[in-house]
């Protein structure tokens, strides 16, 4: 099934749906389906999917199902803050709903309509990124960017359909190298893109004008947890002066993290750096390999969101506004009572 992308939205009767929940669970933790804003919308998918083949006969036995496909689809990514978001945003009004006297069938729609929703509310939030980015990339501009946020390629296409003309370096991004897919979509699109290796990012930054970049969490305190390597581009970009620009939808935003819980860095499998086999002829040494990193706040000029572009430090603004945190709460907000429901 294509990636539901805001240029590639729904058909008028609904998305089509995996056909199954646990190929599609699968197919996120195996990364086949990927980056934060596509494994949101695929656990809202998840979710659909369980709802419209469910055959529980009564409420309770419904819920407890339901109970199951969520904790199957958040596990499969268990750190990625837009897919649990994906998913509470479907929990919350499908619990909700069933403490009023629905029947079944009745909780069945209303979670099918749940996900959906969510996933047009994630597409038109892309929709919207990508206009009020494109508005910050001029003629002639250089851009950097690194892994494959479908949210910065909004930006550079959208940028690209007014006419802008600009050029793109797209770092390779190892070890799994989602670099080249961006390299080929832009590529695809008409932008000129020269693919670099992640190490030739300081090299090359002194002739680049901005960094675009997306992001998979959005701390209480401004900072961006992104694929490993962005706070190195923005750190070698806050050396040499260069802008950088995060785009990031609000379900990206953290709400745990405005009483201080840290974002768990998801930690992938060494054979993603080297293959078993020449792991072998290299006995006694140690691999990490985390997916993520953190660039602090005070390395981002701008965190680019459908709401409008904020300061990072006005992150946490975002947080009481979308779920209701405000001073005093001891429990993070409607947000964290929510999803307890
Ligand atoms: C992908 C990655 C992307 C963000 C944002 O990591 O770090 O920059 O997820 O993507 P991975 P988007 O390949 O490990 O999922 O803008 O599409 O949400």
């Amino acid at each position: 099934m294509a990636p539901y992308t805001y240029e590639n939205p729904l058909p008028e009767d609904g998305f089509l749906l995996p056909k199954d929940l646990a190929k599609l669970a699968n197919d996120i933790k195996s990364m086949r389906i990927r980056g934060a804003a596509e494994i949101g919308r695929a656990a809202a998918d998840g979710l659909e999917l369980f709802a419209s083949t469910s055959k529980a006969s009564d409420i309770p036995a419904y819920i407890n199902e339901f109970d199951s496909a969520y904790d199957l689809l958040l596990n499969t990514r268990p750190t990625a803050v837009s897919l649990a978001n994906a998913l509470r945003y479907v929990k919350h009004r499908t619990v909700k709903a069933s403490k009023n006297s629905l029947d079944v069938d009745e909780l069945r729609a209303l979670t099918i309509r749940a996900a959906e929703d969510f996933k047009k509310s994630s597409l038109e939030a892309v929709r919207r990124i990508s206009e009020y980015g494109a508005k910050r990339i001029k003629n002639g501009d250089l851009i950097m960017t690194h892994c494959n946020s479908s949210v910065a390629i909004a930006i550079l296409k959208e940028a690209k359909r007014q006419g802008k003309d600009f050029n793109v370096y797209a770092t390779e991004t190892r070890p799994r190298f989602q670099g080249r897919l961006t390299a080929a979509e832009l590529a695809e699109a008409g932008i000129p893109v020269t693919l670099i290796v992640d190490s030739a990012a300081r090299y090359f930054m002194p002739k680049v004008d901005k960094v675009i970049v997306g992001s998979d969490v959005v701390t209480a305190n401004g900072a961006v947890v992104n694929k490993i390597g962005t706070a190195q581009i923005a750190l070698a970009a806050k050396e040499a002066r260069v802008r950088v620009y995060v785009g990031a939808e609000t379900y990206k935003f953290s709400p745990s993290t405005v009483l201080g819980e840290l974002v768990e860095i998801e930690e992938r499998p060494v054979e993603e750096i080297i293959p078993k086999k020449e792991l072998e002829n290299i006995r006694g040494v140690k691999i990490a390999n985390p997916a993520f990193d953190v660039t602090p706040a005070d390395l981002i000029d701008a965190i680019i969101t459908e709401r409008g572009i904020i300061p990072p430090q006005a992150a946490i603004l975002i947080l009481m506004e979308e779920y209701g945190w405000k001073i005093g709460d001891e429990d993070g907000g409607r947000a964290m009572v929510e999803e307890e429901d």
